[in-house]
């Protein structure tokens, strides 16, 4: 796509037409006017036959927004200056927008030259040259040119021709998503949708859903550069037809995308840039970001500066009253509202954004990591590094790898391989890189148990799992990670800090030494709990607190008041296992016989299985249902 720039009057739609044939000035109000209100676009044909859109936008300041959402979909910018006017104000203020929006390729059509003398044009041709140096366009070609007399068009068409070449194209595989420039009606078609795709490829039949909201459609046809074509790609003009909805309920800034990919979203850490020549951004404030189509007013903070002083670069959690459909990578335009001008602009580093509240811990050193990927195309290394969460769940990926769930597999494999996500359980991952900030949300979790429950031994893991909104399901792949820890120290069944224990007297100690000795050399009789006591010469509530701590502890089961070694439960479920392999049904005569049990223990066990679902009863004897213990 290649976009014009500039002043009012200095003469875009003119070499547009002078291009393309086409008058992209079409509404009445614009013809009276004489200026450009909306976006204009046209195919221009290049020497090569090749075929580029041009989108012409209108000068005046009124309609920057009208502009920005025409330059945000722009790979070559031709910057169009009158040479009887030279550089105006809106001359500056468009090239600061296309710096901001990162549009790489650039060039400059000196227009209206028939209407100034040899001196004069030489005289514009430096100022230009000057102006495009000054913000890092060295090398920029500057056509002169008058729509006139036609000279110059045939050269601005071959500059055209060889920058296009320097636009890097997409990578293949991403998702479809379309800023919506325009939707209307059409006889006999229904619904239209314009607009130059972001990203990705579309085709005749694909489902593809309107954001905000996630209303689904199908695209019925489509047209690319207003040809009826089987599909249409990114950076390419297209109007696509879709089924089942109404256009009057689709707006200007809405998203046509690929299901389940984009996501609404009411925050996001930004980095910025102020491009204003004198005024600062203050640390809180609101804005008009301009991103895509659309347009949304957002309460912005700054995260690591107290203000941002002209041509400095910070960055901002910004947060709106609207939806906004908005991703990593993606480039914007902040407007401040009173006075109206530009004030900067730049990339979103990420949307994975939680409560309101919560400090924002992500340092400027990953911060400023964050941003160089989003600007370099990297937006999965974006979101690791500064989303607020160090954990993704399967829900996040499609957004996250920017592709449709069905791909989402293989791309997760491939950050499993290069050790950048480690799974924990069926649907979430740990970002490596992010483990310490897990690790620090379980320490200040085990902190607070503890002091809550000095007799404890530790947090079970479920609890802990459910305090990182996790399921249980992942307590075995988050003890994993967290093994390595130096602070916490992870057991079968708890997590413990490490340098905690219990807040048990030495004759509680002794106490629970020596119920766990007798309880695992008790190997054909489960000691009762009273009988023990009594032994043992223990209080009521010193029993009570050593068996719920060993039973926290995983060492010891309590069954029908009789106090019975996990080991040894195991070991009766292997025998159950066993005679199961030799006969339908369990009888306790033969379980006793397999495991030497008597009555008296065996019994209680039996029922202890039945009632975790490992045994069920049938007659005399009993099936087994399932061959481990369940969580
Ligand atoms: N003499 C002369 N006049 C020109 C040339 N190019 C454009 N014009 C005139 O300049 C006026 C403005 O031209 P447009 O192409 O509409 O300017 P624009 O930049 O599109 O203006 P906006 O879209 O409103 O910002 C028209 O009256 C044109 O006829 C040129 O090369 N020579
Ligand atoms: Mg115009």
């Amino acid at each position: 796509m290649v976009g014009t720039a500039g002043h009012v009057d200095h003469g875009k739609t003119m070499l547009v037409k002078a291009l393309t044939g086409c008058d992209t000035d079409t509404l009445p109000e614009e013809k009276a006017r004489g200026m450009s209100i909306n976006l204009g676009f046209a195919p221009c044909k290049l020497p090569g036959k090749r075929v580029v859109g041009i989108v012409d936008v209108p000068g005046h300041e009124d309609f920057i927004k009208n502009m920005v959402a025409g330059a945000t979909s722009i790979d070559v910018l031709v910057l169009v200056v009158a040479a009887d006017d030279g550089i105006m104000p809106q001359t500056r203020e468009h090239l600061k927008i296309t710096g901001l929006l990162h549009i790489p390729v650039v060039m400059a059509a000196i227009t209206k030259i028939d209407l100034v003398d040899a001196h004069r044009q030489i005289e514009v041709k430096n100022s230009v040259a000057e102006f495009l140096r000054e913000h890092g366009y060295d090398d920029a070609p500057i056509v002169m040119v008058s729509t006139v007399s036609g000279v110059g068009i045939d050269e601005v068409r071959q500059t055209i021709q060889h920058l296009v070449a320097q636009v890097k194209s997409d990578e293949p595989g991403l998702a479809f998503r379309m800023n919506i420039e325009r939707s209307f009606t059409v006889k006999g078609y229904g619904t239209v949708l314009t607009g130059i795709p972001m990203s990705g490829r579309c085709a005749v039949g694909d489902e593809l859903e309107i954001l905000p909201g996630r209303l689904p459609t199908v695209v019925r046809a489509l047209q690319k550069f207003k040809n009826e074509s089987p599909e249409t790609q990114a950076h390419i003009c297209s109007a696509i037809n879709i089924r089942n909805i109404e256009s009057n309920t689709i707006l200007r800034g809405m998203t046509l995308a690929t299901p389940g990919v984009y996501r609404e979203t009411f925050s996001a850490i930004v980095s910025i840039k102020n491009v204003h020549e004198s005024i600062s951004i203050k640390r809180q404030a609101q804005f008009r970001i301009h991103y895509g189509t659309s347009a949304a007013i957002v309460d912005g903070i700054l995260v690591d500066r107290s203000a941002l002083v002209p041509g400095e670069s910070g960055f901002m959690r910004i947060r709106s009253a609207e939806p906004m459909i908005i991703a990593a990578g993606d480039r914007f335009i902040m407007r401040s509202l009173s006075p109206i001008s530009t004030a900067g602009g730049g990339v979103v580093v990420s949307i994975r954004t939680q409560t309101r509240t919560k400090k924002y811990g992500v340092t400027t050193e990953t911060l400023a990591k964050a941003r160089g990927a989003a600007e370099s195309g990297d937006p999965f290394r974006s979101e690791i590094l500064a989303g607020d969460a160090a954990i993704i769940n399967l829900t996040d990926l499609p957004y996250l790898f920017r592709c449709r769930k069905q791909r989402v597999d293989e791309f997760v494999a491939a950050q499993e391989r290069a050790g950048i996500l480690i799974p924990i359980g069926p649907v979430d991952w740990i970002i490596q890189s992010r483990i310490a900030e897990v690790e620090d949300v379980i320490v200040r979790n085990l902190t607070r148990y503890h002091s809550e429950k000095k007799y404890s031994s530790g947090m079970p893991v479920a609890d802990v799992c459910r305090s990182l909104g996790l399921d249980r399901s992942c307590g075995p792949g988050l003890s994993k990670v967290v093994s390595r820890s130096s602070r916490i120290a992870v057991q079968v069944k708890y997590f413990s800090l490490h340098d905690f224990s219990p807040a048990l007297s030495d004759h509680q100690v002794s106490i629970k030494e020596k119920i766990v000795d007798k309880v695992i050399h008790s190997t054909t009789a489960a000691p009762a709990l009273g009988d023990l006591q009594q032994e043992l010469e223990v209080s009521d509530s010193d029993m009570r607190l050593m068996v719920r701590l060993l039973q926290e502890e995983g060492v010891l089961t309590c069954i029908d008041r009789h106090l019975v070694h996990n080991e040894f439960i195991a070991r009766c479920l292997d025998s159950m296992v066993r005679l199961s392999g030799k006969q339908s049904s369990i009888e306790l005569q033969s379980f006793r016989e397999e495991t030497g049990l008597s009555r008296n223990t065996a019994v209680p066990i039996l029922e202890h299985f039945d009632a975790l679902g490992i045994t069920r009863r049938e007659g005399r004897g009993r099936i087994l249902v399932q061959k481990s213990v369940k969580e």
